[in-house]
């Protein structure tokens, strides 16, 4: 009986079995310890990855149409809203009136539109687009089209071809007019004509085919002109057929001429 009573008095500290035992197990907790601590970071990093992968599929899923690039004004630029980024656009395309608050620019239906098989009823507007897929603007997120979307049921036949104008001031003197310009993709030279007139006067005739292309293909075109004393009127007068297709223009600007 004492010796059995010692015996369960005896620590495991005493006992080389207890002893060996405990050791065996503070080793391997020690080990499965080392373990996870090697796979937790792999498996953070997994899940970086996956979430990683899942906001560049989401971003993918947002329609670019929504994204806007930032407006880079011209310096010295005299012309306003020369690049068409006013009014912000939240769908694809918008059609702007004269009242359109930032605007800018003057419209008119364009002397080449045909009275005789158009109702002129209808409000003049130009088309702004805000670049989707890669029809992509030449400057910022958005461009004109010079003959309009005609928003009214068919068979009725309203405009579409649009002039858009400014009344310029500035230090009189010698200046550089530029903009962009693109046929609109798979439509023919027949669907994009445009005249630019600079003081009541013809400075330039474009005709450019885009039949072959599928995203606009921009060019800059630049002309000298004068401002003088009083105010000069620019003029980009749509031209072509007259079926919503075409004319697709850009970043104008109006800057010295550096000498
Ligand atoms: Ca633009």
């Amino acid at each position: 009986m004492p010796r059995k009573t010692i015996k369960k008095d005896v620590g495991l500290g005493r006992d080389p079995i207890a002893l060996g035992l405990a050791g065996a197990y503070i080793i391997g907790m020690l080990m499965v310890g080392l373990l996870h601590a090697m796979v937790s970071p792999i498996s953070v990093q997994s899940n970086l990855s996956y979430n990683t992968t899942r906001a560049s599929s989401l971003e993918k899923s947002v329609p670019s149409a929504i994204k806007q690039e930032p407006v880079r004004p011209a310096f010295g630029n005299l012309l306003t809203n020369g690049s068409f980024e006013f009014p912000l656009l939240r769908t694809e395309s918008q059609l702007v009136t004269e009242a359109t608050r930032q605007f800018g620019w003057r419209m008119a239906w364009s002397t080449q539109s045909n009275p005789k098989i158009l109702s002129l009823t209808r409000q003049p507007a130009v088309e702004v687009l805000l670049a989707h897929d890669s029809w992509r603007a030449a400057d910022g997120s958005q461009y004109a089209r010079l003959d309009t979307a005609n928003p009214t049921a068919r068979p009725v036949k309203t405009p579409t071809l649009v002039t858009i104008s400014q009344r310029v001031s500035g230090t009189p003197g010698a200046y550089t007019l530029s903009f962009d310009y693109a046929p609109e993709p798979k439509t023919s030279a027949k669907d994009n004509q445009l005249t630019v007139k600079w003081g009541g006067k013809v400075i330039a005739n474009i005709s450019a085919d885009g039949s072959k292309d599928t995203v606009p293909v921009w060019k800059r075109a630049s002309y000298s002109v004068e401002l003088t004393s009083e105010p000069s009127l620019l003029e980009v007068v749509g031209g072509g057929a007259e079926n919503s297709q075409g004319n697709l223009v850009d970043n104008f600007t109006l800057v010295p001429t550096l000498k």
